[in-house]
């Protein structure tokens, strides 16, 4: 039946009410009208910035009518949902994303015109939206919309930064430099909805009593409040548009009146300080876990501002996350017992694992759900994926940092020790014991593997040491539904080293995969709209289809054979080439030599991800260049190799990295004999949007991770399906990659992931010098050494990390490296024959749409539903 109107004359609401804008009058309208009230300006002194301001505002209105009937309609339907949770979201920029997903890209650039701006200078002015620090932030920006396009009932959970990752400048010397990023200081953010009638308290500190009846009772410490503030996620070419509520964190009484009353003025501030800096800014740290580093010197900065503000972000946003989606939940109306049919909560990392201690807290103290039944409900809503191997960046907590910030949670996991596993060797449960007045149970693992007790120790909660630790990843494991690593050897890792003891005490059921996907809306369409325009044209469908079911680029292959095509691809990838020189040219001054082989890596600096061996192959390519006689060099194609990204600000050997190629970069770039041949850019600053015009304009990029350690990659996605050819390593993604384009359109180079170990062992105990292992690599780490970059003393850090352990096995991969290279510049003297491989990467490049990542998520893990907004 048709529901009674709820307030007034229906038809006077009905008449009031403003539907999207779809023609260009309305959209110029719309914007003028914006001018006028929302501005106060005029068209008398309206300069860029402005008029992207009232067009951004004009676009908001719109999605806001589809959010709102969104939102509206999920309550209505209370389908399943699923919920996101994430500590970073690195979005980018949205103005033109939005305009994409509603259709509107051709009107409001009309509109403007007639206006009398340029779209590209309105685009130009909106400020990257940086709440996260590389592929984990971006892969879950890219899930929303996914979702949001797959009309999938889906929310993102995380925080509101004030400052998100740091400005890096680039000093004369090759310092980077690090600048807040007050992103939000411009004003009005027109693409959230502060809702600041939502708001949860959270508490820190305090004490918590058991009470009989199993429950405890948390009071006391510090109370702040949650605010949420709603961005909007607009679907593609639909009209779902989800949400991101992000939190923000407030003071819960502003001043404190009685203090300040007392002169303490001082006291008053610091109180309402401390709730403000929860969610001021973003960890600029990844692969990190605040504790502990092979480079010693990644911690200070952690040091600096402390670890416990990180532990209290992390328990803020759970805190918040959870409060809203168990209210959500109530409103239904359903019992306890059907809380894991309307309700999945995906863990992206172990940044949220907080969130299983939490949900059994709400069950117990405040539903009175028995331990049982509670732990059940949580072990059947909570999924986790994992996003890395590596030791040093798996999330440990101290005991008594735990403690002291949420001794709840405390009593609570020392509880699931007890209860649920009884992991922990016998010697932990008398520690434990010690603490909770809850009866042992027999230890299942004791069971399973009888006297085994490094298994045991293996496998608890809590790592011994001084101080004791929570293993947070341990936690993750045993609290979720399913776990699932982020591509097919990673998620094999997962299984066979970190998570080994539980796969074989679980069984395998519960541990998957499901490999890292992007969107081609903003990673193909949004990016490099000629190719967009050209496949459209050539596959005869408009790309409102094929964005959707990026399976059909396949129908490009035959068109590999095709010369004229092949001369439109081609020529787009130079007019990409030519716009990224004039980004270079207008940002920094510098001129770009376009006709030559366009070489990028692009990602955060870490030594796994091993950029010195980029920049050790670009010197040995220059001392190659420079010992070849003036004939010799004519026959070389010429190349321009691209750096980005960004250093941990504490990250000693990363940012020393950076230094050598900006040195590098100037020596080479100035000499005369191989200027036209070679030359290297540092490109500062690093962000979404830089990505988004370096990629298109790739011919090889590279993705040389040391076997086994990149979980997946995303941006090497990124590239191929724009037609760049990928250099890479046996690792993460590459492999699928790989597999679907064809191992012909790869240039593949290195040990593989098995080899790793041993060879690592090797280099412990039976070190073979440099100058044996890798001549070619002695002479250019000599040169380096010898001051050819300025001071050779000021690398010798770097360069001992080559020399001494080799972790990351540079001197074992360099060899195969340069023949690699060296592949890739046999194989561009056929042009022709190189584009039909650039055609073919991007035909191939369907399975890694993250609109099939996310339908696997909704299908296997949260068994949810498309629900169409129509
Ligand atoms: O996550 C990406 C992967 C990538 C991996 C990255 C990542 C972070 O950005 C931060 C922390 C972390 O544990 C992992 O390094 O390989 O593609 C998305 O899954």
């Amino acid at each position: 039946g048709k529901e009674k109107w709820p307030r007034g004359d229906e038809n006077v609401w009905k008449e009031g009410s403003r539907s999207v804008n779809t023609d260009v009058s309305s959209v110029t309208k719309s914007i003028v009208n914006h001018v006028q009230t929302s501005l106060a300006r005029q068209a008398y002194n309206l300069d860029n910035l402005g008029a992207y301001q009232a067009a951004a505002l004009s676009v908001r209105d719109d999605l806001i009518l589809n959010w709102n009937e969104t939102q509206m309609h999920y309550t209505r339907k209370a389908p399943k949902r699923a919920y996101y949770l994430s500590l970073e979201f690195l979005m980018g920029r949205t103005f033109d994303n939005a305009l994409l997903n509603l259709g509107l890209k051709d009107q409001y650039r009309e509109g403007v015109t007639k206006l009398g701006f340029n779209m590209e200078d309105l685009l130009e002015q909106e400020r990257d939206a940086a709440l996260g620090n590389g592929g984990l932030g971006r892969l879950a920006a890219c899930y929303l919309d996914s979702s949001a396009s797959q009309e999938l009932p889906v929310w993102g959970y995380g925080l509101r930064y004030q400052y998100g990752i740091f400005q890096q400048l680039i000093s004369p010397e090759g310092q980077q430099l690090e600048q807040p990023d007050p992103w939000l200081a411009g004003g009005e953010n027109p693409w959230e909805l502060p809702r600041l009638d939502v708001s949860y308290e959270v508490r820190f500190y305090g004490t918590a009593e058991r009470l009989p009846d199993g429950r405890a009772l948390w009071q006391g410490g510090q109370e702040v409040l949650a605010v949420a503030y709603d961005v909007m996620v607009p679907g593609c070419y639909t009209k779902n548009t989800n949400n991101l509520r992000l939190w923000e964190s407030k003071p819960k009484r502003g001043f404190d009146l009685n203090s300040f009353n007392a002169g303490d003025y001082e006291h008053a501030v610091e109180s309402s300080n401390s709730a403000a800096a929860i969610t001021s800014v973003l960890y600029p740290n990844d692969h990190t876990n605040n504790n502990e580093s092979r480079d010693r010197s990644q911690l200070s900065y952690t040091h600096l501002v402390g670890k416990e503000l990180r532990l209290k972000q992390q328990y803020f946003w759970t805190a918040a996350s959870l409060a809203d989606i168990v209210r959500r939940f109530k409103n239904i109306g359903k019992p306890f017992s059907e809380f894991p049919d309307y309700v999945a909560i995906q863990l992206n990392d172990t940044h949220p694992t907080l969130a299983i201690p939490e949900l059994m807290r709400i069950l117990i103290d405040e539903e009175e759900i028995p331990w049982g039944k509670a732990w059940d409900i949580v072990t059947n809503t909570v999924f986790y994926t994992n996003h890395t191997v590596l030791p040093e960046a798996l999330e440990k907590w101290p005991v008594p940092l735990m403690e002291h910030l949420l001794p709840r949670h405390m009593q609570i996991i020392y509880d699931i020790v007890l209860h649920d596993e009884g992991f922990s060797c016998k010697v932990h449960r008398q520690a434990v014991l010690l603490k909770s007045t809850v009866l042992t149970k027999s230890s299942a693992v004791e069971k399973k593997f009888p006297g085994d007790r490094d298994r045991l120790a293996r496998m608890s909660l809590i790592e011994e040491g001084f101080p004791k630790q929570v293993r947070m990843a341990h936690l993750a494991c045993i609290g979720s539904r399913k776990v699932n690593g982020v591509a097919e050897l990673h998620s094999d890792l997962v299984k066979t080293t970190i998570l080994k003891d539980f796969v074989e005490f679980e069984g395998q059921s519960k541990f998957s995969n499901v490999t890292n996907g992007i969107t081609p809306r903003r990673w193909l369409d949004q990016c490099n709209p000629e190719l967009s325009a050209l496949i459209s044209k050539t596959l005869k469908v408009d790309k409102s289809v094929w964005l959707k079911d990026l399976d059909r680029l396949k129908g490009l292959l035959p068109y590999a054979e095709d010369v004229e095509f092949r001369k439109e691809w081609a020529a787009i990838k130079q007019r990409n080439k030519e716009r990224l020189a004039h980004h270079v040219e207008t940002t920094l001054g510098l001129t770009v030599n376009t006709n030559a082989m366009f070489d990028v890596q692009i990602k955060r600096l870490h030594e796994y991800k091993r950029q010195t061996l980029n920049i050790l192959g670009v010197i040995h390519r220059y001392l190659t260049l420079k010992q070849m006689s003036a004939a010799e060099r004519k026959k070389v194609n010429p190349r321009v190799v691209f750096f980005a990204g960004k250093a941990a600000p504490g990250y000693y050997i990363a940012k020393l990295t950076i230094r050598l190629i900006v040195n590098a970069a100037r020596i080479i770039n100035a000499d005369p004999d191989t200027r036209d041949l070679l030359t290297v850019y540092f490109l500062p600053d690093y962000s979404v949007s830089l990505a988004e015009v370096l990629i298109p304009s790739s011919d090889i990029s590279q993705h040389i991770s040391t076997a086994g350690t990149e979980a997946s990659g995303t941006s090497n996605m990124k590239f191929c399906l724009n037609g760049g050819l990928l250099v890479g390593t046996v690792d993460g993604a590459n492999i699928e990659i790989a597999e679907a384009v064809g191992e012909n359109n790869v240039f593949f180079f290195g040990h593989l992931t098995p080899a790793v170990e041993d060879l690592r062992y090797q280099h412990m105990y039976r070190p073979v010098p440099v100058e044996e292992k890798c001549p070619a690599l002695a002479k250019v780490l000599d040169k380096i050494s010898g001051g050819m970059f300025g001071d050779g003393g000021v690398y010798e850090p770097l360069l001992n990390t080559i020399r001494q352990n080799d972790y990351y096995l540079i001197t074992e991969d360099f060899d195969s490296y340069i023949g690699a290279l060296e592949m890739v510049d046999q194989a561009y003297l056929d042009k022709e024959e190189w584009i039909k491989k650039s055609i073919r990467t991007t035909a191939n490049m369907g399975k890694f749409s993250s609109d099939r990542a996310i339908l696997e998520y909704a299908e296997s893990f949260w068994s949810i539903e498309p629900v169409k907004v129509t």
